[in-house]
């Protein structure tokens, strides 16, 4: 059965079967229809999947997306349009290079093929692994000492995973070649030749020639990519200034989801940090602070909070009693009681003179400085307030300082009666707990003491029932904020929509308060590196808020049914998305890349790179013979005559053109651009809506013209194999390659087309490929003896003679002459087939 599979394979090949192109312009010259009576009168279908990133093959998850414009392009060639499936390689931003650059290192250390790397570092048993796994993303995401830590401890026993050499040669890369991968470009060179190779083997319906990598690797396409970015700045979608980023101060530059090992998604989260001033520190921390710092010092507590307008209610303030602080040297006389961490966050944010440096005086505990009377901005307790223990003060949150707020904070409702009912317990006096609680707020169902009623409503009895609080936070902040009045201080009357930055904003005015930022989560970068939120310029994508009418476009045509999304749970995914991203930083210092064209220390970042590229597969072929635009395409055009206008006007943004590009050739490449467009779908898994396809959707609208808006955005489930997670440290692990080595390409495909369709997870299932492999088998078997033996009868009495002659007699015996009941009964249910066949596809 492989031997057909590869016997057709090569004619499909030989014969060019899958390279489509559109209409010709003799066939039908520009302009003499509109693009769209193009399309009506020659269909078309033209489907991408968003393309993998090139550290690795293509593993199963991969092909599953890839299966899903696979089976769509083939359907619309049996419906006889010209189909398009293009395929590109994405090499921009920090996974290639951060691992060439491990190589780097390791080669020096090493030598070139790694010979005096220590004994013990090595493998430890020569065995190979049961199933080798393939290189992909997911491995360079993850910390390769925590690879090596998951290991099954079967696995475990066969190579160490603590350099960047050892993952690849686990990835079944042979040690001679793995000095080559400290070139980021030999990256580029090897994997998509295997991309190209291991989809041809499946039986892709891939138009080859119009593949390209990213990157300045490719000056066409990178040619593209300043086109895009000069487009968008001059549109006002890209603008610069200081913005909040995770950032990765180990590699010294913004560190977005693709540049991260762990974290994706994960945002910045923007606190006011309050100064709370000490005026009377307790016996124990006067002994742990005595000769640290001067004694006229000005020390503040800083909570982070996210609620200012509520902080007329303070009325103490909490820390982990077993959480370590750290007293910073903020400026001149001043000195900050946080958190490590918090401190860490705060020298990229302008708070600490020098940037990165965050000069620790002393180390302490909290349990050191309960007691600590402080003055609290705003708080109508004037005379000052304690400081006091909450065990569920988390160390990883804020600065892991926590001002009390107990009219409007379950939490800190429920902790402050928990202190005055136990104060001994705690070792505190009743009285810092036992102060009267203002109303601040006043709510339709709550009344003004949100905290207090939510916490007695839901018999919440400890400050431990964590998932009471949760809930009851919520309740709180969301009645809070989105329906409470203000019934203290200036804002008295306001909505607490309306107060809440007025009196942000007056705190930090008064100097009582400042902007904190911190990632709202652990993020780790590629190079290992816990990310922080930095204070920093840079150049942005105004996605947003911040743009509300792109933003309400965007939202409009997703809601709209013009863009199939195929699920409703993806349409909210998508809806969702539109409605919590915002600005992106889109340039980096460091990283493959095409240069920002107006500011050249850049590189466009990896996901900013990758937002209409779709565009650029309609007329790459045109361009050039080879991923890199190495040599010229039919088009005969030089990267230098590919100016933004010639760009422009090959996607139907302009009306005119000034070129000595001859104008056959134009037309012949804005013909590409009108008949392709609009994409009639993006596939991806749906871990991308919120960056990816968003991002793609953004885009389009911004740069094209309405009627070369996207089609369709579909987003699949993870796949797993055999009914359990896909991970290569247990082994459950298949590569493209090895699913067609295995099963090969046909049962390879039933597998997946049986794998699922939502965005639910799927599940390739390998039985179902081997019972394929026997139905194929047999169907092959039989259709052979229905051509080979047939014994034709002319009517229906030969046929019954025949049979009855001999009832083994099978199939074979075929009859022609006019058709019957039966026939036409056949006929009819094959049509209804058809039928239903059709509907689910075209849905
Ligand atoms: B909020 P989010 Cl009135 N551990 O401030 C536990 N909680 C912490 C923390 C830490 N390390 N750092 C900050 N927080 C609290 C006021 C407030 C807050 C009111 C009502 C609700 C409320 C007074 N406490 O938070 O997990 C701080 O308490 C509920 C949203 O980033 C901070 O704001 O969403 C809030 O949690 C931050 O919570």
């Amino acid at each position: 059965m492989i031997e057909i599979e590869k016997k057709y394979q090569a004619e499909w090949q030989k014969n060019k079967v899958f390279e489509v192109n559109a209409p010709n312009l003799q066939e039908e010259p520009l302009g003499a229809t509109t693009a769209e009576g193009l399309r009506e009168k020659h269909p078309k279908y033209f489907g991408t999947m968003a393309y993998p990133y090139m550290n690795g093959v293509m593993h199963a998850g991969h092909s599953f997306t890839a299966s899903k414009i696979e089976f769509a392009t083939g359907w619309a060639r049996m419906q006889g349009k010209r189909a398009l499936f293009p395929q590109g390689y994405h090499c921009t931003g920090m996974p290639i290079k951060a691992c060439a650059d491990k190589l780097v290192e390791e080669v020096q250390k090493f030598g070139k093929n790694f010979e005096n790397c220590p004994k013990e570092d090595l493998a430890e048993e020569a065995k190979e692994p049961e199933t080798t796994p393939a290189p992909t993303q997911e491995i360079t995401k993850e910390d390769i000492t925590k690879f090596a830590s998951k290991k099954s401890k079967a696995a475990a026993k066969t190579v160490k995973m603590k350099y960047q050499f050892q993952i690849m040669l686990a990835l079944g890369l042979p040690l001679e070649e793995i000095h080559k991968f400290a070139d980021p470009v030999y990256w580029m060179d090897y994997f998509p030749q295997l991309c190209q190779q291991h989809l041809s083997e499946f039986g892709g319906r891939v138009d080859w020639r119009r593949s390209m990598v990213t990157t300045d690797a490719n000056p066409y396409y990178d040619a593209f990519v300043r086109w895009q970015m000069n487009r968008l700045k001059e549109i006002g979608k890209i603008k610069f200034g200081k913005r909040f980023t995770v950032y990765s101060p180990k590699d010294a530059q913004a560190c977005l989801d693709h540049d991260r090992q762990s974290g994706e998604g994960i945002a910045v989260q923007e606190y006011t940090a309050l100064k709370l001033k000490v005026k009377q520190w307790p016996e124990a921390a006067q002994q742990k602070l005595k000769g640290k710092i001067p004694t006229d010092a000005n020390v503040y507590f800083v909570p982070a909070t996210l609620r200012p307008e509520t902080m007329y209610g303070q009325n103490c303030c909490f820390v982990g009693p077993s959480i370590d602080y750290g007293i910073y040297h903020v400026k001149d006389n001043e000195y900050y009681f946080i958190s490590d961490r918090a401190a860490r966050n705060m020298a990229f944010q302008g708070i600490f003179p020098q940037w990165g440096i965050f000069p620790k005086v002393a180390d302490i505990k909290g349990s050191d400085v309960i007691g600590t009377l402080v003055i609290a901005p705003l708080s109508v307790h004037t005379s000052g307030i304690r400081i006091l223990p909450m065990e569920s003060v988390k160390a990883s949150k804020g600065t892991g300082v926590v001002t009390s707020v107990p009219s409007d904070s379950p939490d800190d409702y429920a902790t402050m009666m928990d202190l005055i009912k136990k104060p001994e317990y705690y070792g505190i006096e009743k009285e810092w707990a036992d102060l009267d609680i203002l109303p601040i707020i006043d709510t339709p169902s709550y009344g003004n003491l949100t905290a207090k009623f939510l916490v007695e409503k839901m018999k919440i009895n400890s400050p431990k029932d964590a998932k009471q609080l949760a809930e009851a936070k919520d309740l709180a902040y969301k009645e809070g904020f989105y329906k409470g009045t203000m019934v203290y201080g200036k804002c008295k009357g306001m909505s607490v929509e309306e107060a809440k930055p007025i009196v942000r904003q007056e705190l930090i005015d008064a100097g009582d308060a400042f902007n904190y930022a911190e990632p709202d989560g652990l993020v780790m970068s590629r190079s290992g590196d816990e990310c922080v939120a930095a204070f920093l310029d840079q150049w942005y994508l105004n996605y947003g808020k911040a743009d509300e009418e792109w933003q309400k476009t965007l939202l409009e045509y997703v809601e709209s049914s013009t863009l199939n999304t195929f699920t409703s749970e993806a349409k909210n995914a998508f809806e969702q998305a539109v409605g919590w991203l915002g600005q992106w930083s889109c340039a980096r210092s460091f990283g493959l890349g095409s240069r920002l064209p107006w500011d050249t220390k850049f590189v466009v970042e990896s996901l900013s790179d990758s937002t209409v590229y779709m565009a650029y597969y309609t007329i790459a072929h045109m361009l050039h013979t080879d991923i890199f635009g190495k040599n010229k395409g039919p088009a005969n055009v030089t990267v230098e005559q590919m100016t933004d206008e010639v760009w422009d006007w090959v996607f139907c943004r302009t009306d005119k053109v000034q070129s000595d590009i001859p104008m056959d050739t134009l037309n012949a490449m804005r013909r590409e651009f009108e008949y392709w467009y609009p994409l009639d779908v993006n596939i991806s898994g749906k871990d991308l809506i919120q960056n990816h396809m968003t991002f793609s959707l953004y885009i389009h609208l911004a740069l094209f013209p309405r009627e070369y808006w996207p089609k369709g955005a579909r987003a699949n489930g993870h796949l797993m194999l055999n009914g359990e997670k896909m991970s290569k440290s247990t082994g459950n692990f298949l590569t493209l390659h090895d699913a067609v080595l295995k099963h090969g390409a046909d049962a390879t495909r039933i597998a997946l087309a049986d794998a699922g369709d939502s965005v639910e997870d799927a599940n390739f299932d390998e039985s179902v490929a081997s019972a394929t492999i026997v139905k194929l088998f047999e169907l092959r078997k039989w259709c052979e003896e229905m051509v080979h033996n047939a014994k034709i009868v002319p009517n229906a009495t030969e046929y019954v003679k025949l049979k009855e002659q001999d009832a083994k007699m099978n199939d074979t015996v075929q009859r022609t002459g006019d058709y019957l009941f039966w026939d036409k009964i056949f006929d009819n249910d094959l049509n209804a087939l058809v039928g239903q066949t059709e509907k689910y596809y075209e849905e």
